[in-house]
C-alpha cells in the first residue's frame, strides 16, 4: 500500500471514533458536553446552552466564544456535593480557550446553579443538572 493510501485508510478508521464524542484523553469516562460563553448583542454575555443535564462521569467543557473574560462560579449545589476548587473556576480569556470539569464524585446528583463572576449580575447564569 502506498503512503497516501495508508494515510487515507487511517483517517477513515479514526473518523467514527471522533464523531462519538467520547472523552478519553481528558480523564472522564463519559460523554463530552460543551457550553459556549457567547455574546448576544451589546454586552449581553450568556452561557449557551444555559441548561444542561449530564451523567456522572461526563466532562463539561466551557468554551470562550466572545470578547470578554469568563469563568464558572457555582452558587448552589445539592446536599452532599463537595466542589472544592471547582466551586470557583479559572478564567478563560482568549477565543477558543476552554475550562472543563469532570463530573466525578464531587458532584452528587441534583441541580447546580452557576454564573460567570463578573457577568452573572448581567444575566450570565445557567444550571447544570447531574442525573442520578
Ligand atoms: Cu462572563
Amino acid at each position: 500500500m502506498q503512503t497516501k493510501q495508508m494515510i487515507l485508510a487511517a483517517a477513515l478508521v479514526a473518523l467514527p471514533v471522533m464523531g462519538a464524542q467520547r472523552v478519553a484523553a481528558t480523564g472522564g469516562p463519559g460523554h463530552l458536553v460543551e457550553v459556549k460563553m457567547v455574546k448576544q448583542g451589546g454586552s449581553n454575555y450568556r452561557f449557551s446552552p444555559d441548561n444542561i443535564t449530564v451523567q456522572p462521569g461526563d466532562t463539561v467543557r466551557w468554551i470562550e466564544d466572545s470578547d470578554a473574560p469568563h469563568n464558572v462560579q457555582f452558587d448552589s449545589w445539592p446536599k452532599g456535593a463537595r466542589l472544592g476548587g471547582a466551586q470557583m473556576g479559572s478564567y478563560v480569556t482568549t477565543m477558543g480557550q476552554t475550562y472543563q470539569v469532570v463530573i466525578d464524585s464531587r458532584f452528587t446528583p441534583g441541580k447546580y446553579a452557576y454564573e460567570c463572576t463578573p457577568h452573572g449580575v448581567l444575566g450570565m447564569k445557567a444550571t447544570l443538572t447531574v442525573a442520578p
